[in-house]
């Protein structure tokens, strides 16, 4: 199975977010974000890092270009830094920040190469998270304010648009779990902020419609069959639970303008009403043209009553990758014929997906034979969604490059091309990418 199966109008490209490669974290106006704080107290990133230089994108971003142009990709996923544009959130605008993403559109045009823009991927600006960060329906007000003049200023020039990366790790990870910024542990402030991404999100889609621009819009949700340990009933609750928690969660808003019936009861009984009105979730379902797939693993759950979703994460056996998830490529196939079943018909992208493992440099080669084989398999259970007529449309790598893992800092090496911390930041091809040009050149088949 060659990429020439795939449809030829398909997008093959690879993915990154603003925080986790640009550095320049207080550089021409720039103002400081969520993350910028997060990284900066003691004890919240693994290895004591932060995201002050990372890969130094925002001043290497033409050599990056390059390497989207060695790879042979037509198209690349990056996400806009929000205090770069509003250092304060709102009100004054940054024009550096504007011309930095404008040049960067510009070259990847240049080049060939069709931006998938994301609004939002998880830098808050720290002034709006003092007034309550997304628990404060004035956030919505502010992003909606951003995200027009976003429009405004490249909505001639980018066709493919996304509002908001992965909410269930904005809301869960970082408000009810605490491992990402803000770092709140608070199960009703979760689903607080569940709610006003969501409704910000519908709202920004409409606003993209009244601007009649040429591209389209969606969101980007991180997907997970979970599947029953046993076939028992007790297990089976578990699952439909869990499945509720991680994806019904926000699928049902965006395609049907509700939440899940099974689990907003037992929120309800815990925490009453965490939303002032839950009849304004319906704004979430304002129509979409896309919706982006971030696929990793499954998750395996069996019955637990202590726990509120009845359910437990089982470790299962098999092999994992470096953030010990496991590798389950037939999931990816599952997920899409879900989605396209259940709440389609709707384009959808895989807008992320790939491994980390521990590469290591070797006489200056990075034999990652395991990244290989991971997006072999899961190009090819792709194409078998494909062929059971599911309209997927592009494909996005995780990651261009290695950059910084969120909460286990630099200590997960997700890229492509490998950075070399010690060595100026040398962006050096690992097999993958070697791997990942000849596919893209028809010169190897996924067999
Ligand atoms: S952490 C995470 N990721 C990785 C990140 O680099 C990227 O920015 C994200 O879009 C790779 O892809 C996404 N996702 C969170 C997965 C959930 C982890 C579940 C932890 C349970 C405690």
């Amino acid at each position: 199975m060659k990429r020439e199966m795939f449809p030829s109008d398909f997008l093959w490209g690879v993915a990154t977010a603003s925080y986790q490669i640009e550095g320049a974290y207080n550089e021409d106006g720039k103002g400081e974000s969520i993350w910028d704080r997060f990284a900066h107290t003691p004890g919240k990133i693994k290895d004591g890092t932060t995201g002050d230089v990372a890969c130094d994108h925002y001043h290497r971003y033409r050599e990056d270009i390059a390497l989207l142009k060695e790879l042979g990709v037509n198209s690349y996923r990056f996400s806009v830094s929000w205090p770069r544009i509003f250092p304060c959130g709102k009100g004054e605008v940054n024009q550096k920040g504007l011309d930095f993403y404008n040049a960067l559109v510009d070259e990847l045009l240049k080049q060939g190469i069709k931006p998938l823009l994301t609004l939002y991927h998880w830098d808050l600006p720290q002034p709006l998270q003092f007034h309550g960060g997304w628990t404060n329906t004035d956030t919505v007000q502010a992003f909606l304010e951003y995200a027009m003049l976003l429009f405004k200023t490249l909505g001639d020039r980018v066709e493919l648009w996304a509002t908001f990366n992965e909410p269930w790790c904005i809301s869960f990870l970082s408000h009810e779990l605490g491992e990402h910024a803000p770092g709140i542990k608070d199960r009703r402030t979760a689903l607080q902020v569940a709610h006003n991404v969501l409704v910000a999100h519908g709202k920004a889609v409409k606003a993209f419609r009244g601007k009649n621009l040429p591209g389209k819009i969606g969101i980007v949700l991180n997907l997970y069959p979970v599947h029953p340990l046993s076939e028992s009933e007790q297990d089976k609750e578990a699952a439909t639970l869990s499945d509720c928690y991680r994806n019904r969660w926000f699928l049902d808003p965006v395609f049907k303008g509700k939440y899940p019936e099974e689990l907003l009861s037992v929120y309800q009984k815990l925490y009453g009403d965490f939303a002032k009105d839950y009849e304004s979730i319906q704004v979430a379902s304002e129509k979409m043209d896309f919706l982006g797939v971030n696929y990793y693993s499954r998750e395996v759950v069996s019955y637990d009553p202590k726990s509120i979703l009845k359910s437990k994460t089982v470790k299962v056996e098999g092999k994992r990758t470096d953030m010990d998830w496991e590798i389950y490529p037939q999931g990816i196939q599952e997920i899409l014929v879900r989605i396209n079943r259940e709440y389609g018909p709707i384009d959808l992208y895989v807008t992320e997906n790939g491994a980390a493992f521990k590469d290591e440099m070797k006489n200056g080669k990075i034999q990652d034979y395991e990244r290989i084989d991971f997006l072999k398999e899961h190009f090819k259970n792709t194409y078998y969604a494909i062929q059971q007529g599911v309209p997927v449309k592009g494909y996005f790598v995780w990651s261009l490059m290695d950059n910084f893992e969120w909460a286990h800092g630099y200590s997960k090496r997700f890229g492509l091309f490998y950075v070399d911390y010690n060595d100026n930041l040398k962006r050096i091809p690992k097999e993958s990418a070697r791997w990942f040009k000849k596919f893209l050149n028809n010169e190897i088949s996924l067999e």
